[in-house]
């Protein structure tokens, strides 16, 4: 047996899965945690899944606090979902404690992992080829929002620090570059004229958040089109997953963040940058939903700032991939070398598809200003 199944045995048996375990394999196409499908057999032969994740040591410094707003919100979300008479199991995440009562279990060479039921009859998209698909996952986020509008921001820990502090992203990618350990400056002195050339933009949503305009509310912050499960049967999206960072934000980031990653018909990482553009309809068709699912909890201010969410999340996002290249790629999880410089070149190709069509994203949501 290689170490690293000697250890995922070591967690497998921390947990108690109700059945005998049968397998587990890697799964699923997040970029930060390790996550493993584990199955069970029933005794009726059925099969039971379940989502098991190492959460990643580079990402998160506290996998206590982690856990801790982990365990605040799906609890609090259960409650909410149970009194409207929506079913728990399939619409809020649960977590599955391991056998010493802990939130998550902390394997010997020091792992924090954590397991979910995996939510049954569910589709979990990489791109959206519709635009009912994307505004599904639009629904899905704004409710996620308004459910969280009552949550005690006060009591959820800052599991990344600086996350979509986008002036704090700029200099993140600044000190990269000024070190360049890895001499890799060299292959993107495109991109890194492109970031000097939208310095200004990185202040844009924060200005408007000091000035008291953006309203601080509870967040998903990271609302990818494969961080929503999609009812097999329906279409409609029914669980909000990937719960690492809630916390106190900003709306538009989540409108833009799924935007930046939904509203064009390419993989994060193409090389052919002539594919990479925003489709207008699927801007238009998420806006709609996601303002329908946040219930008019949004104000005007945030409504006139969404367009500015895409392109920020989407630039932020572009300055992350250029900043982890240049650093030796130690946070986000890369397959072959130079996807994460590929993945910063989609991200700017977007942006300034989106500085192209600037006026019409406005006008497209001028049509929901009240
Ligand atoms: P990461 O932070 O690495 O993106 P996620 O929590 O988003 O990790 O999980 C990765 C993938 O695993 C998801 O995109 C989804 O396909 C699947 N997944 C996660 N949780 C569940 C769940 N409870 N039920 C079904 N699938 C899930
Ligand atoms: C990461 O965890 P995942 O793969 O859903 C990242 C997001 C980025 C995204 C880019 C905790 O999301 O912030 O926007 O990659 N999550 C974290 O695809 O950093
Ligand atoms: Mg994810």
């Amino acid at each position: 047996m290689s170490a690293a199944e000697t250890l995922l045995k070591e967690v497998l048996e921390a947990y108690d899965f109700g059945y005998p375990v049968v397998g587990a394999a890697r799964f699923g196409h997040g970029h930060i945690n390790d996550t493993f499908c584990v199955h069970t057999q029933p005794v009726d032969d059925s099969c039971e899944a379940f989502i098991l994740q190492r959460m990643s040591s580079a990402a998160f410094k506290r996998p206590d606090q982690l856990m801790s707003n982990i365990i605040g919100v799906t609890e609090y979300l259960g409650k909410k979902i149970t009194e409207a008479g929506g079913d728990r199991s399939r619409e809020a995440m649960e977590v599955l404690r391991p056998k010493n009562g802990e939130p998550y279990y902390t394997d010997s060479e020091g792992g924090a992992w954590r397991v979910y039921p995996f939510v049954k009859d569910i589709h979990c998209y990489q791109t959206a080829d519709t635009p009912e698909l994307f505004a599904a996952s639009g629904r899905a986020f704004g409710r996620f929002q308004k459910m969280l509008d009552g949550y005690p921001a006060e009591t959820l820990f800052e599991t990344i620090p600086h996350f979509h502090d986008t002036e704090d992203r700029l200099a993140k990618f600044k000190a990269a570059l000024e070190s360049d350990s890895l001499s890799r400056a060299q292959f993107c002195g495109p991109e890194i004229e492109f970031v000097k050339a939208h310095e200004a933009d990185c202040s844009v949503a924060l200005q408007a958040l000091r000035e008291g305009k953006l309203p601080l509310r509870v967040t998903h912050n990271d609302t990818k089109l494969n961080n929503v499960l999609i009812d097999k049967h329906t279409g409609e999206g029914i669980c909000v997953i990937d719960l690492d960072t809630v916390m106190p934000g900003l709306s538009i980031n989540d409108f833009g963040d799924s935007i930046r990653f939904g509203a064009n018909h390419c993989a994060e990482d193409e090389q052919d940058l002539s594919k990479v553009n925003i489709d207008l309809d699927l801007f238009d068709a998420y806006a709609a939903a996601f303002l329908e699912g946040a219930g008019g909890t949004l104000t005007d201010a945030e409504l006139e700032y969404l367009p500015w969410g895409a392109k920020l999340m989407t630039l932020e996002c572009g300055m992350r991939f250029l900043t982890d290249y240049l650093s030796g790629d130690t946070y986000f999880r890369i397959h072959r070398d130079g996807q994460n410089l590929d993945r910063c070149r989609t991200q700017f190709k977007l942006v300034a598809d989106m500085e192209a069509h600037w006026d019409e994203m406005n006008a497209i949501i001028s049509k929901y200003r009240k």
